[in-house]
């Protein structure tokens, strides 16, 4: 009998939240709680940290959970860190439910940098547009480059005031879609987009758009994360919940 927590937080994660739901699973998802409302999943939800290695192992003995999917961000490493330790300790089964990184394709202007720092540096000293798609909490390191306008977009409304002078703020949770991306670039005169290299079809529409648009594209490469078992299709996800003692 399997009891399976899910590590959620995106459109992998929601995907395979209904098929579990739908199959009738034993099953349990949970969010960090990043955002005021998150999207409802159809299994029972947590939301919250857990409380570091030592608080996901109790929860995980305490839960009798059998199997965990990491089905987090590929920008969520401190998660996947854990959640390969704490599964370690604990001796239960975990694998990694991941969408492979975007490719440059044909007309991609992109500059590879591997983390948010080395993203600011890669901004022209001359005052630029540049939309800022990295969502809220790795803002403060743009204030180094103060004469450039910064168009955010945000899940919600900014609680607090934003480290940025020059900016504006779109609220919008994605997934997102090229027409409307189209359309935000154009409104704002971007000349520049800053990217995580999340993968996946919910963001993928700023792309296409910059591409249509000729805009460089700062794409700042995954964080390390610890080798687990990892897949970028459901169906394996699921073969491997069923056909792995727990
Ligand atoms: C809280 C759950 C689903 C999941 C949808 C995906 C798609 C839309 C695109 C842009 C890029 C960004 C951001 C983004 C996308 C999906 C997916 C994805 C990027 C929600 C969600 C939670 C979060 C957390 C949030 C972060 C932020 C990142 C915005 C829900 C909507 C920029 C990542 O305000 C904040 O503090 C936001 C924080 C972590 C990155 C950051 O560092 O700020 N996601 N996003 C999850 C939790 O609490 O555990 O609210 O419903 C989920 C989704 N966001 O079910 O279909 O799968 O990628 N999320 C990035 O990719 O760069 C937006 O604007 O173009
Ligand atoms: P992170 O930096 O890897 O994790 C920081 C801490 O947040 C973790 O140690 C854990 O706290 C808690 N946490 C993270 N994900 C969790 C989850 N699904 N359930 C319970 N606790 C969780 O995480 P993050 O980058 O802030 O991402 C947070 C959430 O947003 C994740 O669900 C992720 O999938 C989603 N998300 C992130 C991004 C992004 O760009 N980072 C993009 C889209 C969606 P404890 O140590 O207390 O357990």
């Amino acid at each position: 009998m399997t009891r399976t927590l899910v590590l959620g937080g995106t459109t992998e994660a929601s995907r395979l939240a209904k098929a579990l739901a739908e199959a009738g699973e034993d099953a349990v998802f949970s969010y960090a709680g990043r955002t005021a409302s998150p999207v409802e999943q159809p299994l029972p939800t947590r939301v919250g940290g857990f409380g570091g290695v030592e608080g996901l192992h109790a929860y995980l003995r305490d839960e009798a959970i059998s199997h965990v999917v990491d089905a987090t961000h590929p920008f969520a490493a401190q998660m996947s860190l854990n959640v390969v330790q704490a599964c370690a300790e604990a001796g239960l089964p975990l694998c990694a439910f991941e969408r492979p990184a975007w490719q440059a394709g044909k007309g991609d202007d992109w500059s590879h940098v591997a983390d948010i720092d080395a993203a600011v540096q890669a901004l022209p000293e001359a005052p630029a547009r540049v939309f800022l798609a990295i969502g809220k909490q790795n803002l403060a390191g743009f204030a180094a480059k103060p004469q450039h306008h910064y168009l955010l977009r945000l899940v919600d409304a900014p609680a607090a005031d934003l480290p940025l002078p020059n900016c504006s703020v779109e609220i919008a949770r994605g997934p997102f879609d090229e027409a409307g991306d189209l359309a935000l670039l154009q409104r704002h005169g971007i000349t520049h987009l800053v990217s995580k290299n999340a993968g996946g079809r919910g963001a993928s529409a700023k792309l296409a758009a910059a591409r249509a648009l000729n805009l460089p594209i700062v794409m700042i490469d995954r964080p390390q994360v610890p080798p687990r078992m990892t897949y970028g299709d459901l169906a394996e996800v699921m073969a491997w919940l069923f056909h792995t003692p727990g």
